[in-house]
């Protein structure tokens, strides 16, 4: 599943974004894309569940 971060900049971003992903899946594969700013997130988690941990890493998301 594929999620838009408008806010996320820079490494620091996707690195905090990545934890929380890792902390509801550790075995969540995350690819994040700076340049789209989107997050890549291949998870057995659903998309309610991977949204909520990106917010609880500061941000908001769009599913895409
Ligand atoms: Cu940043």
């Amino acid at each position: 599943m594929i999620f838009h971060v408008p806010d996320m900049s820079c490494s620091h971003c996707t690195a905090a974004i990545t934890k929380e992903i890792a902390a509801l899946d550790p075995a969540a594969k995350v690819t994040p894309d700076l340049t789209n700013r989107t997050v890549d997130v291949e998870t057995a988690q659903t998309d309610d569940a991977v949204a909520q941990a990106i917010k609880t890493a500061g941000y908001d998301s769009t599913r895409v």
